[in-house]
């Protein structure tokens, strides 16, 4: 399989309220709303390079982590199947996206008691990798097998270890190769697929956007970077700093269609 596609990308403002987001670091590394935005930019400018048409969903001061759209919806085929966030302050999140993809998808959604976050779902071609994680749930994984069931997609639970998503320590590359930090998930999972190993110190970088023949990758981790060269992808460095405070990444900052 190629690398992944897409013609779209849903993205969100980073709110004045960034600042206060949900976040596990430390107590001083309080995310800087300007320099945060300055990121998030190059991070559209970059997407926009890559052929991708953005659609723009302003940012509501009412929910700090609204930038991290990835998380309110999936998209399967011609299904957007949006979320319920498993963090309690991000839930109304999804009313936005539904919103805007309903013009252009099929909108189904996550039933309580399911809830389900979308850095916790990993597509590559007919799989559908699942973590489940402190947000995402058994109920909201039993909900999305039966609803992708008849476009022929499989899904697959994966349990994690110390992680916030799946796709903080698991992402695909393109050409059946998957970048995995070891040591969080069953790797098992993954063994149909090509792996380049992140090395511990660079944790961060586990998390890449691979869209329309680039891998987008968080600067300052050259050893990752390297790997996915080595291995004959072309890759573009995006800082991310400020989003690395909120426990978000590269994927957390869009939804591509
Ligand atoms: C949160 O804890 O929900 C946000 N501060 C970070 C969400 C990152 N999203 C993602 O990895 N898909």
């Amino acid at each position: 399989m190629k690398t992944p596609t897409g013609k779209h990308a849903v993205v969100r403002g980073v709110p004045d309220t960034y600042y206060k987001c949900i976040r596990t670091g430390k107590p001083e590394d309080v995310p800087d709303v300007t320099l945060a935005r300055r990121q998030h930019q190059e991070y559209c400018r970059t997407l926009e390079k890559l052929k991708l048409e953005l659609l723009r969903i302003d940012a509501d001061d009412a929910y700090p982590d609204c930038c991290f759209v990835e998380d309110t919806a999936i998209i399967v085929a011609s299904m957007a199947i949006v979320t319920r966030i498993g963090a309690e302050s991000r839930v109304g999140e999804s009313a936005a996206v539904k919103e805007l993809l309903q013009s252009r998808k099929e909108i189904v959604e996550i039933e309580p008691p399911g809830t389900l976050d979308g850095g916790d779902v990993l597509r590559i071609g007919n799989n559908i990798y699942i973590g489940k994680s402190a947000r995402t749930n058994t109920d909201a994984i039993s909900q999305v097998k039966r609803l992708v069931k008849e476009c022929g997609f499989n899904v697959v639970p994966v349990r994690l270890k110390d992680a916030l998503h799946l796709k903080s320590v698991v992402t695909y590359v393109g050409d059946d190769t998957v970048l995995t930090l070891p040591g969080h998930c069953d790797e098992k999972c993954f063994a149909e697929y090509e792996r380049i190993r992140v090395p511990k110190e660079e944790a961060y970088a586990a998390n890449c956007l691979s869209v329309n023949g680039t891998v987008i990758v968080s600067d300052g981790y050259p050893m990752t970077k390297r790997l996915i060269e080595n291995e004959g992808f072309r890759t573009i460095p995006l800082q991310m700093s400020e989003f690395r405070k909120g426990d978000g990444s590269l994927t957390c900052l869009s939804i591509i269609l």
